[in-house]
């Protein structure tokens, strides 16, 4: 049993590595289109009804379309940590979902997989929601300062981001480190703790809250007419307005596409979309027939359109490599009154899979994963072997044949075959992370899911199934819809995937 998995792991661990060695001069440039809680469903080439996403068609007709394909977890921060460096989020205890004014997360000495691209040459640079954190310490920033520690440290030479979410303060956009359109007439100031004398919160002022209301939580600080989690003051200009942060984030991304066309790049393109508070542009408004939710997706397949235009009109389209993904599952009523549940008109979110955001099951991890990147990849296909976002720095580094630093980015696995459809086998295992830190191993044909002492079956506000039991869960992958738990008829099965968790569990780098 022990040495089965050991020769598991070096087996992930030396695959991939015949594929390495790119031609310098024709290294790609690389995006990844990273969107916010798009479930599996959610995209027309995954099955979605209601709401057509013709240019995220575009890059699956000419890509790799993967149907099998993971976040490292079901929420947001620990999802990104996960991908930016290669290390799993749940070997630390503080990477859980982010408060605005999180102090920077990832390390300023840690190595990212922005570090690596500039190690390989690249100018990089990160677009829109953050969420990891900035500044020294939590809850210590002036706001009104440049921040100590930002994106800078991690690797990118250029950032234009949303400290956290759209439903955290402070709404406002960070440009390498500084508030973007700075107000010094309205300076900013935020806390997670109790309000500031005389602001209005949604819970006191409902009568303010013009353009969304909250349906749980969400009842802070008021901008813009809708209510957030924690408090904040001042701001002014810099305020974002809901309706035009998908247009702030892909301009900014469009001028860097026409600044940097003669360099080699490497561009983070994290949209808002389609989180809470969804409030689209008005361009998108009545367009879709599951309201702001579906004109949140389409709003999102205009980004990317955006995004592929550029390229094409700078004759960057060919040897550009973009990933299309998403940080986790979906979920339907996040905390606001966007009339998503009632609207759904049939669609699921999660296509095929059970669960959604923040679950053991399938839906909080199993998301849209796309690979385009038209000088190499000539036959497009559908593929169902198993590949992780965890491994995307560690393929990518074999693909530019930057060093990784020994001890770095110590579980992710060069995989770039999988993801450039050269290789058909599969990851022997891909760990999943759900939001109460439960973890789940699947291989092609099973997904063991740790027993835990979570007592929910339904998250309750969102109306999510969860996914946990005080006993080991065992599921036939070949077999849609994790329905049967038949862990008391494969006792070996379990033994053996619970062996092979431990394991990457007490992994050392
Ligand atoms: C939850 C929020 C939810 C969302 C999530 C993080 C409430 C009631 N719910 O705590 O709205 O913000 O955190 O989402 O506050 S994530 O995609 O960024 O991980
Ligand atoms: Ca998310």
């Amino acid at each position: 049993m022990r040495n089965s998995s050991i020769g598991v792991l070096s087996f992930a661990l030396a695959c991939g590595t015949a594929y390495a060695q790119t031609d310098k001069q024709q290294l790609p440039n690389v995006i990844f289109i990273y969107a916010d809680d798009l479930g599996y469903g959610d995209l027309e080439c995954y099955g979605a009804r209601n709401v057509e996403t013709p240019n995220v068609n575009r890059l699956a007709d000419n890509g790799i379309r993967f149907t099998n394909g993971y976040a490292a977890a079901a929420t947001s921060t620990p999802s990104r940590y996960s991908l930016l460096t290669g290390e799993y989020a749940w070997r630390r205890n503080d990477t859980g979902i982010a408060r605005g004014d999180a102090g920077m997360i990832v390390r300023p000495e840690q190595y990212t997989i922005a570090d690596m691209f500039k190690s390989a040459g690249y100018t990089t640079a990160a677009f829109g929601k953050w969420h990891l954190g900035l500044g020294a310490e939590t809850g210590k920033q002036d706001w009104n300062a440049p921040l100590p520690a930002g994106l800078g440290d991690l690797g990118f030479d250029y950032s234009y981001i949303m400290a956290a979410t759209a439903d955290r303060v402070p709404c406002v956009f960070i440009e390498n480190g500084k508030v973007a359109n700075y107000d010094p007439s309205a300076p900013i100031y935020v806390s997670y703790e109790k309000n500031f004398p005389g602001e209005p919160t949604g819970k006191d002022n409902p009568e303010l809250l013009y353009n969304l209301k909250p349906s749980h939580g969400h009842d802070q600080s008021i901008v813009n007419g809708i209510s957030r989690i924690g408090y904040m003051k001042g701001g002014g200009k810099a305020l974002w307005k809901d309706e035009n942060i998908a247009d702030s984030i892909t301009a900014h991304a469009v001028a860097y596409l026409h600044e940097h066309r003669n360099e080699r790049f490497f561009m983070y393109f994290a949209t808002n979309d389609i989180h809470v508070p969804r409030f689209p542009h008005e361009r998108f408004r009545g367009k879709n027939k599951m309201g702001l939710r579906g004109e949140a997706i389409m709003q999102f397949d205009w980004s990317v359109g955006q995004i592929l235009s550029t390229l094409d009109e700078l004759g960057l389209t060919e040897n550009t490599l973009i990933i299309l993904s998403s940080d986790n599952g979906p979920v339907v009523d996040d905390g606001y009154q966007d009339r998503a549940v009632e609207l759904l008109n049939g669609h699921t979110p999660a296509g095929d899979l059970r669960g959604g955001k923040y679950s053991t099951f399938e839906g909080g991890t199993r998301v849209p994963v796309i690979v385009h990147w038209p000088a190499r990849i000539k036959q497009p296909q559908v593929s169902d072997v198993l590949v992780s976002q965890i491994d995307w720095l560690a393929s990518l580094a074999s693909l530019t044949g930057a060093r990784i630093p020994k001890g770095s980015a110590f579980d992710s696995f060069d995989r770039l075959g999988n993801l450039l459809g050269t290789d058909s086998t599969d990851r022997p295992w891909v760990v999943e992370h759900a939001a109460n830190n439960t973890l789940s191993i699947r291989t092609k044909e099973w997904k063991y899911i740790e027993p835990n002492d979570d007592s929910r079956k339904i998250q309750k506000n969102t109306n999510t199934e969860l996914g946990n039991s005080p006993t080991p869960q065992l599921y036939d992958m070949t077999v849609p819809g994790e329905r049967e738990n038949v862990a008391a008829k494969y006792p070996e099965k379990v033994f053996e995937l619970e062996g092979i968790l431990r394991k990457v569990k007490n992994k050392k780098n």
